[in-house]
């Protein structure tokens, strides 16, 4: 019998943060303040949804956690640096960020940057080493790579954020607000999943298929994160209210709560329909896109 999804999910965040401990730069004493600073925002928790996104899509199309694990913590890595970034005063100038204080409040601005850009950097140097160590097709490694660069920066996730802060206290239509969620949040998502499907071994059919899953996921987990913005607890782990006092549009905030968290369930909905051909390993996935829909941070 399978465990529920709470404590696969419980049992996985443990294996990616032991993982991630290990993976991480540890120089003997005294650890540089750069190590401290990047072991500081990794190791302060998180849902790890990226992750274990990576090894789910691996498991649905056949392939195991270990061969996925490296690279799923590499994209850990770098969603990690994007939060750390994103916090800073230049940009949205946050000072709680995983139920702790943001990096840049602890380390000064400065090692904030650098341990972000070190992540990010040390991240696809892992992506190269542990995946061909770990038994992958070099041309295995350079699509990961490429989708997970694409995702990152210019016509991904930093487009994104630079959309982001260029529409602050403007007026935008819904269209355009899922345009920068696609960007900002959706891409790395969809990288996720396709790269742990290909460590897998998914046929360009199961691709398609698994990336139309994790765009409506994206979006569906973006608009509950905004909604959280406006309705969550203490447990959300950040500073509740930010979108509306800067005057962010979002989707809760242009259409209504209501029917916010209902287009969320239309679109998990969608993304667990772009499963159809797939069989019980793709279970996971399919229970986490519900799970999401219902999270409380
Ligand atoms: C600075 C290049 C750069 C990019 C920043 C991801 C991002 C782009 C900003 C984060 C801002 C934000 C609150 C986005 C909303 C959705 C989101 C990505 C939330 C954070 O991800 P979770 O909920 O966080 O997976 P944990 O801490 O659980 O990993």
């Amino acid at each position: 019998m399978r465990p529920s999804i709470e404590l696969y999910l419980s049992t996985l965040k443990e294996i990616i943060d032991k993982k991630l401990v290990e993976l991480l730069p540890n120089s003997p004493e005294p650890i540089s303040k750069l190590q401290e600073s990047m072991r500081y925002s990794i190791l302060a928790g998180g849902k790890r949804l990226r992750p274990i996104l990576c090894i789910f899509a691996s498991e649905a199309v056949g392939g195991s956690v270990d061969k996925a694990l490296p690279i799923a913590c590499a994209i850990e890595m770098i969603h990690t640096y994007s939060l750390i970034h994103d916090d800073l005063p230049s940009m949205d100038d946050d000072l709680l960020r995983r139920g702790i204080p943001t990096n840049h409040s602890v380390f000064g601005e400065a090692l904030a940057i650098l341990a972000g850009d070190a992540l990010l950097t040390d991240a696809f140097s892992l992506i190269g080493n542990e995946g061909i160590s770990n038994g992958l097709a070099p041309k295995v490694v350079v699509e990961i790579i490429r989708d997970i660069s694409k995702a990152a920066g210019s016509q991904g996730m930093v487009s994104g954020q630079a959309l982001d802060l260029a529409i602050e206290g403007k007026e935008v239509s819904l269209e355009f607000i899922e345009r920068v969620h696609s960007l900002k949040t959706g891409a790395l998502i969809v990288a996720s999943v396709t790269s742990g499907a290909r460590v897998g071994g998914a046929s360009e059919d199961q691709l398609l298929q698994l990336k139309c899953y994790a765009k409506y996921l994206g979006l569906a987990f973006q608009i509950i994160d905004d909604v959280l913005d406006i309705e969550g607890g203490a447990e959300i782990g950040k500073t509740i209210g930010a979108d509306a006092r800067k005057n962010k549009a979002t989707y809760p905030l242009l259409v209504g709560v209501e029917r916010a968290r209902k287009v969320a369930l239309e679109l998990t909905e969608k993304a667990v329909l772009e499963l159809r051909d797939f069989d019980e390993r793709a279970e996971p996935l399919r229970e986490l896109a519900f799970y999401l829909g219902g999270r409380k941070y």
